[in-house]
């Protein structure tokens, strides 16, 4: 196996005997078997697809998103059943991953970037798509990208503009991503969210899929049954249409990466409805779901009908808790906030513009994106804690459980950390701040703001690739660089962006804020 997709990837260059995150070697055959299809696919239907064929590609791409399938089984039926839409188009030739893995240095870069890039965009189009929003510009797109992937000719020349384009489509995926979410669910408002746990029968549910959560919302009205939040989920108690189910109580543990230790010992079911999963521990893979393209072998997975009767079953006859349980985030916090979306911040624009003339505001940090297991990510805990009391933190994604528990006070009634939602929306950010620029009459660079990302996975390497395509300059990067980026590549982006890597809290906003 080769697999080098994410920011754990071993020794920091690749993944070849089984992944950090627990793939095994012959899943990762499979899903390399797959992506193989999926080019063979793009490369017959471009031009022909039909509606069937983007749903599939997409799922497809998905799939072999980072945690989100370690199931055999499916992942084969997937492969066979790219294998069969591509047929009537004609013969499909077999493309071998291990020519990308092979290719020179910086081909093999490139179409990385352009293939996890669209693993990534395909999340985000999925993630609209089961809301019944889509945009023939991104279906294409990701078709187009996998032909280009086949492409044997392929250098440098064509391939890096390939790779910017996946910003400029992903943009467009997470615009319609954000009309699907606040038409369907209305806009979010700010909330401050409990970290307690009631008495009595309840369910986990994580992942990022809002209409999942709408549907178990539904099923368990009235049955007695309490939901709670977990991971990305967080941010679904700012939409009106969630957050009118009372039954909805608060959010449970914190990130993906402290999931084998926060699910042991709960007498409560959880549903994964996509990343982050990890190899789930036997002791509660007897109340483990999964659903959608979400999957791990021996796991109970919900259908596309989303009759989630085994959770609640599950949910009844463990029967939660008997007492009343006081639960913190990593930082002592029994509290914390979201929906600080465009709506909410671009509500209060005034007030905000007002405080930087004023110099109550002096800068803006975005610090937001992946968690992870590594050591080096209390980088971003530190970071926040010692940012100036004149600067505001914008975070998003799951990384904001390092410091979403902290109380760091407020400027002129703002709270001084604002939780925009999940990485699916970091359209968001690319709103307040365009918005931003246009009031003050600069660019986005010349704004009194910084971005302070970190990766994982592969829906981070699309938002990159967007906020490149918006021109976005320094955003530091950790906490590592990906093993995928070659050094030719690298030194584009340090040259064309200023992309750095992060170094230590006090540096790092040292030479920010001078
Ligand atoms: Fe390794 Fe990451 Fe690939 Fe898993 S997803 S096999 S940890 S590079
Ligand atoms: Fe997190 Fe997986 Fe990326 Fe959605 S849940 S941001 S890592």
């Amino acid at each position: 196996m080769f697999c080098f997709q994410c920011e754990q990837t071993a020794k920091g260059t690749g993944c070849a005997t089984g992944g950090v995150c627990g793939k095994k070697a012959d899943t990762a055959r499979l899903q390399d078997e797959l992506t193989g299809a999926l080019v063979g696919l793009a490369r017959v239907a471009d031009g022909k697809a039909s509606d069937t064929t983007y749903k599939l590609v997409m799922e497809g791409l998905f799939v072999t998103v980072t945690n989100v399938n370690f199931d055999d089984a499916a992942i084969r039926e997937w492969t066979r059943r790219v294998r069969d839409e591509a047929a009537p188009f004609g013969a499909a030739e077999t493309y071998e991953m291990s020519e990308l893995w092979d290719a020179d240095a910086d081909v093999r870069s490139l179409k990385s970037l352009l293939l996890f890039g669209v693993r990534g965009v395909a999340a985000y189009a999925h993630h609209a798509a089961v809301l019944g929003h889509t945009h023939e510009e991104v279906n294409a797109f990701l078709i187009k990208a996998l032909a280009a992937i086949g492409e044997k000719d392929y250098g440098m020349d064509e391939l890096l503009p390939l790779v910017m384009e996946t910003g400029r489509i992903n943009l467009i995926c997470m615009e319609i991503l954000d009309k699907a979410n606040t038409e369907t669910f209305g806009t979010p408002v700010p909330v401050t969210v409990p970290l307690a746990i009631e008495p009595g029968p309840f369910i986990i549910i994580t992942g990022h899929d809002l209409r999942d959560l709408k549907a178990l919302l539904e099923q368990t009205e009235g049955k007695g049954i309490t939901i709670y939040t977990h991971g990305e989920m967080l941010p679904a108690h700012a939409y009106p249409e969630l957050k009118k189910h009372a039954h909805l109580k608060g959010n449970f543990g914190t990130a993906w990466q402290n999931q084998q230790k926060e699910f042991d010992n709960v007498p409560a079911p959880i549903l994964f409805t996509t990343n982050c999963l990890m190899p789930v521990k036997p002791s509660y893979a007897d109340r483990a779901f999964t659903t959608a393209v979400v999957g791990y072998p021996g796991l109970t997975h919900i259908g596309e009908d989303k009759d989630f009767a085994p959770v609640i079953a599950k949910a009844l006859a463990l029967g939660g808790y008997a007492e009343p349980q006081a639960r913190t985030g990593i930082n002592g916090g029994t509290t914390v906030t979201t929906g600080f979306g465009h709506g909410a911040v671009l509500s209060v624009a005034g007030t905000v513009i007002d405080a930087v003339k004023a110099g109550a505001i002096r800068r803006f940090f975005l610090v937001g994106g992946c968690d992870g297991a590594k050591l080096g990510r209390n980088y971003f805990t530190e970071f926040v804690k010692h940012a100036p009391p004149d600067t505001v933190i914008l975070t998003l994604a799951c990384g904001k459980y390092r410091f979403n528990d902290l109380d760091i006070g407020s400027i002129g009634g703002l709270p001084r950390i604002m939780d925009m939602g999940q990485c699916n929306d970091a359209y968001s950010a690319i709103k307040v701040a365009q918005a931003l620029a246009g009031a003050f009459g600069c660019g986005v660079n010349e704004l009194p703001l910084t971005l302070v990302l970190s990766w994982y996975e592969q829906k981070a390497v699309c938002i990159l690739l967007t906020l490149l395509h918006l021109g976005i300059k320094n955003i530091f990067l950790g906490p590592s660089l990906p093993a995928f980026v070659s050094p030719n590549v690298l030194g584009y982006l340090v040259e064309n962006f200023g992309i750095r890597p992060i170094s230590t809290p006090e540096a790092d906003l040292a030479a920010v804020l001078g």
